[in-house]
């Protein structure tokens, strides 16, 4: 036995290290316990006491904070007598479909008295994403933000805030959402709208009754404060501000994004956007009012309010008396509810970062491409009933004509258990089912087709998916989902898509990477993505009563051939049907 030179003593040393760095890096997240006790809670606002469905007796529900690279896993006990799911809202679930959460595509749902644990690791992922139910429209009470923090050391690509605070908006009912719902279903008509809109649970002094239950954000003079906004609402996108502020936008749906300055922000259910409100120099005399209220294009009527908070600066202490007066208040302007223009020239500001250390990975070969019309249409009341969509009929939305069944058991598990038979079909059209005047005059007969349809997809294509709005019923924006992936919105336009003339003036640079897209209204939007997960993974309208009404659909994704390119077998706590 020899003993080793200084030379080959070095040389093993540092292999070992570089080894040592190299295993570090790959498992250098932590992982993160949570237990979500589903359970009613009695909670007052706007005068009115009602039993809601939350996550361990909190309204809105509790926060995940996690780094990039950590692992979760979330303990979910239902005690209560509905069905429940959780989503984990743009977190991408590589090769972990089985904890992405949407009732009967990935999972059967957490029955009562049942527990089943989501197990996901945040791979490349860093910003404000959020959790919600996925399922019927329990998302009106459950739901909470989820925080991911860079990599400890790693700095964010803008100043360091000295403050962050999740700002989440939710709709409230005065009556029992699930009745909502169902009601409307029965009778085929409308929804009833919502009541109030909210910030952190609390609707603000603009509605009846409701001064004390308002948000108050308290901050200091001179400081930069990191705003996580998050659009929790069922049916409404949403106009953001701060009275007499300038907000910089730095990052949406957990990818930063070229900073830009605007004084207000539009933001659609699903989407999440990071942004820095730099306080004035000097304590102002004053208060500010923070708004939101609906952006609405649709035929339908909404829910038009304003929830609000108010934004407080911390007076010196040589003014110990400002306590006792009451600060004025200023009030800021939102655009009109259907301000289109600027709803199109905000989404145009949004850019990725696409530098050196955070790259626009746009894939520049597309292997399926896809024409999706996506919008309102009818379908026949039964026989011996009256309903109430328009001519007695049913109100339904479709995706190329075809209005998505919920099937009685969970797609993924069919699939990978080889049992399609009776549960799906994979024969979802790639085009709509005839041609004609999208945004025009609609077709005599608009009657959508139901049916159970996939779209299967091989391992690594390069997907493209135009997106086309109709004016079936009435032209309307719809923010569509997808879950498993972020896509890049490489071109969108009013009008017909023209396949002749748009893809010329794609953006394939710099364009945004987000987990939802406002379709605009009478208008198209064309996404690219890499179909790199393998799974099941659902796209849908994030407006809940679209997706009620069947604007969904599914994606399979096959396993690639290397073992680390397939999805690995359920859980053995997976819910069963
Ligand atoms: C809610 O209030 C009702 C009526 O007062 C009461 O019967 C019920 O026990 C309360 N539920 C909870 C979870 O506190
Ligand atoms: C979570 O998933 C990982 C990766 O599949 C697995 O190694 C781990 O055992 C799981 N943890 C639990 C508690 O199920
Ligand atoms: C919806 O609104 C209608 C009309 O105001 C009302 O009759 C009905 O009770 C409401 N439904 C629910 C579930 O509150
Ligand atoms: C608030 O209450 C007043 C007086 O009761 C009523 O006239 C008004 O319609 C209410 N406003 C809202 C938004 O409910
Ligand atoms: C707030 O904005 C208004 C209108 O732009 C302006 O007149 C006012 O001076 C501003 N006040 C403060 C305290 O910034
Ligand atoms: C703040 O406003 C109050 C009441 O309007 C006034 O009395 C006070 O002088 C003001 N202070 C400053 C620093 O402007
Ligand atoms: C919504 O409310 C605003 C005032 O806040 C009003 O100008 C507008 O006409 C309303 N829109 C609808 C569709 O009711
Ligand atoms: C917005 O609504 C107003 C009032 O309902 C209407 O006059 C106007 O034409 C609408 N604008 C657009 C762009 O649809
Ligand atoms: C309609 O008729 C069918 C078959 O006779 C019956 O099962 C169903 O309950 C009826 N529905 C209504 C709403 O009356
Ligand atoms: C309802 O019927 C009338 C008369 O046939 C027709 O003009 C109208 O377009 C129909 N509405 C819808 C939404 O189909
Ligand atoms: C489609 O309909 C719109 C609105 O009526 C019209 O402006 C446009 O010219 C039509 N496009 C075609 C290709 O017919
Ligand atoms: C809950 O889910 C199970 C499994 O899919 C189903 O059989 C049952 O009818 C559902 N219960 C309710 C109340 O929806
Ligand atoms: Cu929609």
């Amino acid at each position: 036995m020899g003993f080793l030179s200084p030379r080959a003593l070095f040389f093993v040393l540092t292999t070992l290290w570089v080894f040592a760095e190299f295993v570090l890096a790959k498992h250098a997240g932590i992982t993160r316990h949570y237990k979500f006790d589903i359970k009613l809670q009695n909670v007052t606002r706007l005068c009115q006491t009602k039993s809601i469905v939350t996550v361990n007796g909190q309204f809105p529900g509790p926060r995940i904070i996690a780094r990039e690279g950590d692992t979760v896993l979330v303990k979910v006990v239902n005690h209560v007598q509905n069905n429940v799911t959780l989503h984990w809202h743009g977190v991408r679930q590589l090769r972990s479909g089985w904890a992405d959460g949407p009732a009967y595509i990935t999972q059967c749902p957490i029955q009562t008295g049942q527990a089943y644990v989501y197990n996901f690791t945040i791979t490349g992922q860093r910003g404000t994403l959020f959790w919600h139910a996925h399922i019927s429209w329990l998302r009106a009470t459950l739901y909470g933000p989820i925080v991911i923090l860079p990599k400890r050391h790693v700095p964010y690509p803008f100043p360091q805030p000295h403050k962050e605070v999740p700002i989440i908006f939710g709709e409230w009912w005065k009556a029992d959402t699930e009745t909502v719902i169902n009601q409307a279903m029965q009778t085929g008509g409308g929804p009833n709208v919502s009541d109030a809109f909210t910030i952190n649970g609390l609707p603000g002094p603009l509605y009846n009754c409701s001064a004390k239950d308002t948000f108050r954000l308290k901050v200091k003079s001179g400081k930069t404060y990191l705003l996580r906004l998050i659009n929790a609402a069922l049916n409404d996108e949403l106009f953001f501000t701060i009275a007499n502020h300038t907000l910089t936008v730095v990052e949406a749906d957990a990818v930063y994004v070229k900073p830009f300055k605007t004084s207000i922000v539009l933001i659609t259910p699903g989407q999440t956007t990071n942004v820095l409100l730099k306080t004035k120099q000097h304590s102002p005399n004053t208060t500010f009012l923070i708004a939101a209220r609906p952006y609405a294009t649709g035929p339908a009527s909404f829910d038009n309010s304003t929830t609000a908070g108010i934004l407080e600066y911390q007076q010196p202490s040589s003014t110990p008396n400002t306590k006792k007066t009451k600060l004025p208040l200023l009030k800021p302007k939102l655009p009109f509810f259907n301000d289109t223009n600027f709803a199109t020239n905000f989404s145009n500001k949004v850019r990725s970062l696409a530098n050196k250390k955070f790259p626009a990975n746009v894939p520049r070969k597309v292997d399926k491409q896809f024409f999706f019309t996506v919008g309102l249409g009818l379908s026949q009341c039964s026989k011996n009933q009256t309903c109430q969509g328009p001519n007695n009929t049913r109100l339904a939305a479709s995706i190329n004509n075809v209005s998505f069944v919920q099937p009685n058991t969970a797609l993924l598990q069919a699939h990978f258990s080889n049992q399609s038979k009776g549960v799906y079909t994979t024969d979802f059209p790639a085009n709509p089912p005839f041609k004609f005047n999208y945004t025009g005059t609609p077709p005599n007969n608009i009657l959508v087709t139901s049916g159970t349809k996939v779209v299967v997809l091989p391992y690594k294509a390069g997907v493209e998916v135009i997106m086309q709005d109709t004016s079936i019923i009435g032209a309307e924006s719809h923010p569509l989902h997808l879950h498993g992936f972020n896509f890049f919105i490489v071109g969108q336009g009013f009008g017909n898509y023209n396949p002749k003339k748009d893809p010329a003036k794609f953006n394939l640079v710099d364009p945004a990477e987000r987990n939802t897209v406002g379709v605009p209204s009478g208008g198209w939007v064309a996404i690219r993505f890499l179909a790199d997960n393998p799974g099941v993974w659902f796209m849908h309208c994030h407006l809940e009563v679209h997706t009620s009404w069947g604007l969904k659909m599914a994606w399979i994704v096959t396993d690639g051939k290397r073992p680390n390119q397939k999805l690995p077998p359920p859980p053995s706590d997976l819910p069963k049907c």
